[in-house]
């Protein structure tokens, strides 16, 4: 079978991974999975161990996690599509340096605010986690604007998986209440704009909305996980 991405909603990061792969425009199929729901289903655990999204079953039904391996993979499909580099050029150093910043600083920046979210809402941390949320988002926020200035893209002169990834979590600030982007970052903003309109973005949030969804690129449709052919992970 074709690569299977298991992709998370409400709003998961996994979102970056559904545009790269319009963006590649090669076959795949989908799993959506519900991150809020109480029981996680075991084949999705045998997927993705630790229960989280997104996770890619490869061709040969071997399992693959964590959103930079995937999106490096789905890059490596056709570097004519310029969505990734070759080894051992500036680009792709590049291009891994903005994928580590995102993950790993960007990324992470809003879990405070995440917990928050599954809090009630008189838990009297709640404040206090999304006001840390908010603090390290938005020394993000501005170094991002600051990369941006000046280029069209965040890694290389065209768009990369970095792209797909940063519209992904780019989002999280609204979603959440935190930050008005238009009005705080215009520069950053405009990007988020510019990403909005591309169909591959288009595509992706119809998916996650369960709206009807128009492929530009490989999409077959959703499975269920019982239709794989999963192999144990190496
Ligand atoms: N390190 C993982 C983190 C993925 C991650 O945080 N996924 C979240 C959604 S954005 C998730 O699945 N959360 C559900 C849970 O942890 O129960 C990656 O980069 O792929």
């Amino acid at each position: 079978m074709e690569p299977v991405l298991f992709y998370g909603i409400p709003h998961g990061c996994s979102f970056g991974s559904i545009v790269a792969l319009e963006w590649l425009g090669k076959p795949y199929r989908l799993v959506r999975i519900d991150m809020l729901a109480k029981e996680k289903d075991a084949r999705y655990i045998e997927v993705s161990p630790l229960g989280q999204t997104p996770a890619l079953v490869l061709e040969d039904g071997r399992p693959l996690t964590e959103s930079l391996a995937i999106l490096l993979n789905i890059a490596g499909r056709d570097l004519g599509s310029g969505l990734g580099f070759a080894q051992g050029t500036p680009e792709l150093d590049r291009l891994n340096s903005m994928l580590s910043y995102l993950h790993t600083t960007f990324h992470s920046a809003f879990a405070p605010a995440w917990t928050a979210y599954k809090l009630a809402e008189d838990d009297p941390d709640r404040e206090m986690l999304r006001a840390l949320a908010r603090d390290q988002a938005a020394k993000c926020y501005a170094r991002l604007q600051d990369m941006l200035e000046g280029r069209g893209w965040l890694a290389g002169d065209r768009k990369t998986v970095a792209d797909a990834y940063f519209i992904g979590i780019a989002r999280w600030g609204e979603d959440l209440g935190l930050f008005d982007l238009a009005s705080e970052y215009p520069g950053l903003h405009e990007h988020i704009r510019k990403l909005e309109a591309d169909p591959g973005v288009v595509f992706a949030h119809a998916i996650e909305d369960g709206r009807p969804a128009t492929s530009s690129g490989g999409f077959l449709g959703h499975v269920t996980p019982e239709e794989l052919e999963v192999r144990a992970a190496a």
